[in-house]
């Protein structure tokens, strides 16, 4: 992969325990660069394009409820190979088969309470990306470090 942009947020859970400040750390250590965010309420409208594989799902109707149960903070992340390497820092589905060191496997238990989202393919994200946010709300900006952290 080369230079991507991928979709990250924090879901209500993670609102409400207050990990949004250690997520978004996590991603500025390994290298990435912010270029959108934004605090919202999800709508069910939003959630149905957002989940649009998982409307038939016997759990979708939980997960709505979970998802607009308080604010979401979502966020745009650059940088090289950044879908791959954001699903590996998040962990999987799961919180049970999340390895510690994941953002699940540190900071949750069940799969409906999995404190945060993170796009799974490099299209997935251009979608997902268009859904949340508003092309005037991306920034392009250049982070003077690249040059240590790309070769
Ligand atoms: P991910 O969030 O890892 O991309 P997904 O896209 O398959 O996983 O599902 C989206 C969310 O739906 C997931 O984060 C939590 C919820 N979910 C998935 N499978 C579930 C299940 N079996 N029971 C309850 N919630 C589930
Ligand atoms: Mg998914």
């Amino acid at each position: 992969g080369g230079v991507e942009r991928t979709l990250v947020a924090v879901k209500p859970d993670g609102v409400q325990r207050r990990y949004v400040g250690q997520i978004i750390q996590r991603f500025e250590k390994r290298g990435f660069k912010l270029v959108g965010l934004k605090m919202l309420q999800a709508s069910d409208g939003l959630l149905s394009q957002h989940y649009r594989e998982l409307v038939k799902k016997p759990f979708y109707p939980n997960l709505v409820d979970y998802m607009t149960s308080g604010p979401v903070v979502a966020m745009v992340w650059e940088g090289l190979n950044v879908v791959q390497s954001s699903r590996r820092m998040v962990g999987p589905t799961n919180p049970a088969e999340a390895p510690a060191g994941t953002v699940r496997g540190d900071l949750s238990l069940h799969v409906s309470r999995n404190v945060v989202h993170a796009s799974d393919s490099v299209e997935g994200a251009e979608r997902e990306i268009k859904l949340w946010f508003e092309g005037k709300e991306l920034l392009n900006w250049e982070c003077y470090d690249h040059s240590l952290t790309y070769k």
